[in-house]
């Protein structure tokens, strides 16, 4: 995560400058994978860490990828105990603070993908942020690193 670390550098170092502390910019992408499912399926997830280390809130209103027509922000909730996706319109990333795109949870949504990626393949997965594109490198996994489906939903 070295390149990420110099962005975040870099964006510290520009709000050092005078009259360069705007909203805009300052979010921190981290951790992003795209989800490999099989090459019939023509949509898929992707996750990644949103990071805003700056003073105000940020607001992602939506996302782009290559490879797919469009990215919607989604959020699973249970409903009578199904699963359900939501579209959300935005997500706000609190001043000083992060927000999780993760299974089970916030996602964004790749949808109408010109083809499956395969496992391995880095896609450049791009926020919509105040505005302002904020793209990131996007491996595509078959399961999340380092962590099995294994949440424990149990009581
Ligand atoms: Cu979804």
């Amino acid at each position: 995560m070295k390149v990420l670390q110099a962005v975040a550098f870099t964006l510290s170092c520009g709000l050092a400058l005078p009259q360069a502390v705007a909203a805009q910019g300052q979010a921190v992408l981290e951790d992003a994978w795209v989800r490999a499912l099989p090459p019939t399926q023509t949509n898929t997830a992707a996750y990644m860490t949103v990071r805003n280390p700056g003073s105000e809130p940020l607001t992602i209103s939506g996302g782009s990828t290559a490879l797919a027509e469009r990215v919607e922000l989604h959020d699973t909730a249970e409903v009578d105990g199904m699963l359900r996706m939501r579209q959300q319109e935005s997500v706000t990333v609190p001043a000083g603070g992060s927000v999780d795109f993760a299974p089970g949870g916030l996602h964004l949504m790749l949808l109408g993908l010109e083809r499956m990626p395969a496992a391995g393949e880095v896609l450049e997965l791009c926020l919509d942020i105040d505005g302002e594109s904020v793209c990131t490198e996007a491996e595509t996994r078959r399961t999340p690193a380092g962590s099995g489906h294994d949440h424990q939903h149990h009581q």
